[in-house]
């Protein structure tokens, strides 16, 4: 007796999850078919963030975003700055941080007022937020040897 009324909640439990299954499949299928809608969107997604990292290799911004600022390492050198251009973004919080590789240099940007000295063996940093866009001359303003002069370099600001 106890045996069979177990033999009878067996089938009925396997017609329950027979039952279960094919329902279920039908709703796994639902499920597949978000899965790919969610796949093709987080798809879509991070080729967005790609052609968001094609489009800052196409402009090649200068030096990496730590904390939010984007620090750029600027090497000044007779007779020259390294990078060159100094590619910044618009609105984005910029820190350059000026090393000369020899003797003292300047960074000047007239159009900016902007005049740092880069004593050797230091760095001097200069904060600020680009507002902009366009192209910027720089100049050595502390006199650095006979080609000083000609001691050019160029700071971008792009949209
Ligand atoms: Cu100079």
């Amino acid at each position: 007796m106890f045996c069979r009324k177990r033999f009878i909640f067996k089938i009925v439990s396997i017609t329950f999850v027979l039952f279960f299954l094919m329902t279920g499949s039908g709703c796994a299928n639902e499920r597949e078919g978000s899965t790919h809608m969610h796949g093709a969107s987080s798809i879509r997604h991070s080729s967005g963030m790609e052609s968001g990292h094609m489009n800052s290799d196409e402009t090649e911004l200068s030096g990496s975003v730590k904390s939010g600022m984007r620090v750029v390492e600027v090497h000044a050198y007779r007779y020259g700055y390294d990078p060159d251009p100094i590619v910044i973004k618009k609105g984005e919080k910029v820190r350059l941080e000026l090393k000369s590789r020899d003797v003292t240099h300047g960074f000047g940007i007239a159009a900016l007022s902007i005049d740092e000295r880069i004593p050797a063996g230091q760095t001097t940093t200069l904060e600020f937020t680009p507002e902009k866009p366009g192209e910027y001359h720089i100049h050595c303003t502390v006199y650095c040897g006979p080609g000083h002069e000609k001691m050019h370099g160029t700071l971008r600001i792009v949209e």
